[in-house]
């Protein structure tokens, strides 16, 4: 498969003003008669250029006519990628094409598909052409009209983009709604849906007064729980008038839950189509973590009707101009909806132990790429979650103002357009007049920057120096990096703990208590004058950019002191991730190089967990002016992932050891502090679950993750209370907690638990899902066999998306089992991957891609050879789909 590259963009010679789609949908095949009114887009010519559509081979082709007559054979070619169509008239034509497509049999879930017995489509990124012959490319932006005809009884509910213009009965008992989208879209913003659903309906008033209908569709099953979906959609809503100026743009909202869908959800205008994960939500079923992914994705999806939707993507490679930017507006969303802290905590986590890693892997690739073989493969971390970051540094130099005034600018300049990254900083630098040319570098260079800054205290001079570096390491194609700005804000402490005020050399004004640097260059030094004792730097205030940071000289009593009294929430957790971080390396470099005598003894004769580790840890669990998610936040341990790729030729196992050895010893020692913890957050007997409230989810954060620590303990009382914590629990929340507690231990109570659950959630597809998932990703030695039996479960189902992420993208979490020193681990997701190649090649992809085959070269050799062996064995098989080549074969580089 060859490359596409972002520097052979060309517009295209046509364009379609108007699409007219007429779907007859049926059981054994599916016609879609599309009527395009195209409009010359080359210079004037005598001859007119060739028009190539894209399409797929699965596409059988019935005619194709222009302006009402049939275009004969020899001026047309097709291949299985194009529908290629020479001699075209001058000027605007009609074109027509019929096509018949089977949908049923579409298990790729892109384009036109069934789930659940109802049709429902996912267009981006490239599916439409799966279900005609289009010119599929986002600056390609029309007007629809959709009829939609099916069987009356079977298909009552059909849903399209837009207004219902028209609706009536067929022949045959069947019947038709015609939709019309006055908005102007690409077509991977195009939906149909038609099906058997439920509804539930409600209203938005708009800011302007206008009533915008809004309605929720599920399986009957399910409908009695998307109130808080409807809930949090209105909020969106009131949310994105409030905070961007920006109101919704028809009379008529719709979502729909699908239960086999390849991503989260998707934002065709005005039918956002969802996976049912992300929408449908009750207590017993779905945890704290569920209801605030339904909130966070219900309003991304709303947020894209503007940024994405009212402007779009010139290109594919453009994506983060409206993921980034609408990750950006869904994380601020859920800061002012709930804790703000807490939600920069969560996302930098995920930042830190994924995209990071993704970052510095065999796929990294700037948040803007320059090629791909398929597209699908890059809707990653780096493009949003970075993507996000990068929006947020022009929030940061420019404050919120200035922010306002750039997303007004970019809307006023390109409403209706298809445009670029470019367009977008453009937008940020004219509205704030500043020059924000060098912002470039962080669209355009992969990896992740690395700042060392070096605090030097003059007494004498009662100067601070702030010596700053930064270095961006080599990443595959990209040797040699310029250095990116990075807004590094920072703070310094008295030892009071009180927080300085802060006089920056060469800059008059308010003395602030944190301060913003712009680190440009390589190298850099900032001075602050008027600084009365040595401080303790407190440095990457709110992770104020995409950064690893090192403060060189840094001690484990300094961050002991800013983890009690940094006054910035993130920088105070962040100290206690350092420390901790720091003794996980100590530990397992101290580990590493013996053998003998046990692991524990070999740890403990290192030092062990220190005294000041602990007590800073206590601290923190007795806290009483915190709430309970933040200190369960702080007293978790760093992911193993945020190591791998500190310490060179990992062995994966051992790390593993180390992390649960610490997390025991700190158990044992805080035992009577966690227990009290417990104690104090459990809920009152009667106390019913409020959605979204708090308060209670942070007590049950907190409770949940001392509980976490205890059962570390290996403590048959432990085991007990967990036992009956899943049986007693009112919600699922508690159910699951306590449950994974038991998951890695190998006690009796871990299978009655277990075999309990299933018994009590059996039918419930979501639940299951999480069920899969806590025995795909134990670590309880010799879980392969067991999760080999999962796969022939009749709770899991190959081609749900949800049931393969569960299962297989757990397992790959599994230390002790992926990581199997025998290579089992690797050869059963090498098997797994070929499996679901056939059947869904984005899932499949999503496998290889989130595995750590794509990091080899961090492991240690034995594990890097035996991944090496598993790709190649990948990479050698017939009819790979090109999703899993690209992937496998920039690994294998
Ligand atoms: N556009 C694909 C799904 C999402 O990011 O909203
Ligand atoms: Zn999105």
């Amino acid at each position: 498969p060859n490359p596409i590259y972002r520097k052979d963009y060309k517009p295209t010679p046509y364009l379609v003003e108007h699409v007219y789609l007429d779907f007859l949908l049926n059981e054994d095949k599916s016609t879609v008669k599309s009527k395009l009114s195209m409009t010359p887009n080359y210079e004037n010519s005598s001859s007119t250029p060739k028009l190539e559509l894209d399409g797929r081979k699965d596409l059988t082709l019935i005619s194709v006519s222009v302006n009402g007559k049939a275009v004969s054979e020899a001026d047309y070619e097709r291949t299985d990628k194009k529908l290629t169509i020479n001699n075209l008239p001058q000027g605007k034509f009609d074109l027509e094409i019929v096509v018949d497509i089977k949908p049923q049999e579409n298990t790729s879930l892109e384009g036109l598909y069934k789930s659940g017995g109802n049709f429902c489509t996912q267009c981006e990124a490239e599916g439409f052409r799966g279900i005609t012959y289009f010119l599929d490319r986002p600056d390609v932006m029309a007007k629809y009209t959709t009829r939609i005809e099916a069987d009356a009884k079977a298909y009552p509910v059909l849903l399209g983009n837009g207004n219902v213009l028209e609706k009536g009965s067929a022949a045959a008992g069947r019947h038709f709604v015609v939709w019309e989208d006055p908005w102007p879209k690409p077509c991977y913003l195009f939906a149909l849906v038609a099906g058997d659903l439920a509804c539930q309906e409600d209203v938005f008033h708009t800011v302007s007064g206008r009533d915008i209908t809004l309605r929720i569709y599920t399986e009957a099953k399910d409908i009695h729980n998307v109130s808080w979906a409807m809930d949090s959609l209105k909020q969106a809503m009131k949310w994105d008038e409030e905070t961007f100026g920006l109101e919704y743009d028809l009379d008529l909202f719709n979502i729909v839950a699908v239960s086999d869908f390849n991503m989260g959800a998707m934002e065709n205008k005005s039918l956002n189509i969802f996976n049912s994960r992300l929408v449908i939500a009750s207590p017993s079923t779905s945890t704290d973590l569920d209801y605030s992914r339904v909130e966070g994705v219900v309003a991304h999806e709303y947020f894209h009707n503007w940024t994405g939707n009212r402007v779009t993507c010139r290109d594919w490679f453009q994506l983060t101009l409206k993921e980034g930017l609408t990750v950006f507006r869904d994380q601020e969303f859920s800061s002012d909806m709930n804790s703000r802290p807490v939600k920069r905590i969560e996302d930098v986590s995920r930042l830190r132990t994924a995209q990071f890693t993704e970052d510095a892997g065999s796929m990294a690739h700037p948040i803007r790429p320059d090629s791909y073989i398929k597209m699908d493969n890059f809707y990653t971390l780096t493009v949003y979650e970075k993507g996000a970051e990068i929006v947020r540094l022009y929030r940061t130099l420019l404050g919120k103002d200035g922010f306002r005034k750039g997303m007004d600018l970019y809307f006023k300049r390109h409403d209706g357009q298809a445009v670029t990254c470019d367009d977008f900083r453009n937008a940020m630098a004219d509205a704030n007049k500043k020059d924000l040319t060098s912002f470039a570098a962080w669209y355009g260079q992969a990896g992740t920057p690395q700042v060392k800054v070096s605090p030097v205290y003059d007494a004498s001079g009662r100067t601070l120096t702030l010596k700053v570096s930064q270095h961006i390491p080599a990443t595959p194609g990209q040797a040699h990096k310029k250095p990116v700005p990075i807004p590094l804000a920072v703070g310094l402490l008295a030892s009071d703990g009180s927080e300085m005020p802060l006089h920056l050399k060469g800059e008059a004004g308010e003395a602030a208590t944190t301060k913003v640097l712009l680190v440009e260059e390589a190298q850099q030094d900032f001075v602050f004058t008027e600084v009365p004792e040595k401080p303790v730097l407190s440095a990457l205030r709110d992770f104020s950019a995409p950064v690893k940071l090192q403060v060189e000289g840094q001690t484990d009593a300094e961050l002991v002191f800013l983890l009690a009294h940094d006054s910035d929430p993130f920088c105070r957790w962040e100290a206690g991730q350092t420390l901790l971080r720091a003794l996980l390396t100590t530990l397992y470099h101290a580990a590493r190089d013996q053998k003998e005598p046990e692991l524990e003894d070999r740890l403990a004769a290192a030092g062990g967990v220190p005294e000041s580790v602990t007590s800073a840890l206590g601290s923190l669990l007795t806290s009483k002016d915190l709430d309970g998610m933040f200190i369960a936040a702080g007293i978790s341990l760093p992911a193993a992932t945020e190591l791998i790729g500190d310490i060179p030729n990992i062995d994966p196992l051992l790390l593993h050891n180390v992390r649960k050895y610490v997390v025991k010893q700190l158990a044992a020692r805080l035992r009577p502090q966690l227990e009290a913890t417990v104690k104090q957050n459990e809920s009152a007997p009667g106390d019913s679950f409020v959605p979204g409230e708090f308060d209670q989810a942070a007590r049950r954060a907190v409770k949940n993750k001392a509980l976490g620590y205890l059962s570390a303990l290996d403590d048959p009382a432990v085991h007990a209370d967990l036992l009956e914590r899943t049986r007693s629990a009112t919600n699922m929340t508690d159910q699951i907690s306590a449950l994974a507690g038991l998951a890695d231990s190998e006690c009796p109570e871990r299978k009655t638990a277990l075999e309990e659950l299933y018994k009590q959630w059996k039918d419930d597809s979501l639940v299951m899902l999480k069920w899969i998932a806590l025995q795909a990703g134990a670590n309880v030695p010799g879980n392969l066999k067991n999760v080999e039996k999962l796969v022939e479960h009749p709770a899991f189902s190959i081609k749900n998306p949800n049931a393969c992420y569960s299962l297989f993208l757990s397992f790959l979490r599994s230390a002790v089992n992926f990581h199997a020193a025998d290579g089992s681990g690797y050869k059963f997701i090498a098997d797994s991957v070929l499996k679901v190649d056939k059947i869904n090649r984005q899932v499949a992809a999503r496998i290889v891609s989130s595995s750590a085959f794509t990091a080899l070269k961090d492991y240690d050799l034995e594990r890097a050879q035996m991944m090496r062996e598993q790709l190649t064995r990948i990479s050698a098989e017939n009819g790979l789909s090109e999703n899993v080549f690209e992937i496998v074969s920039k690994s294998l580089e």
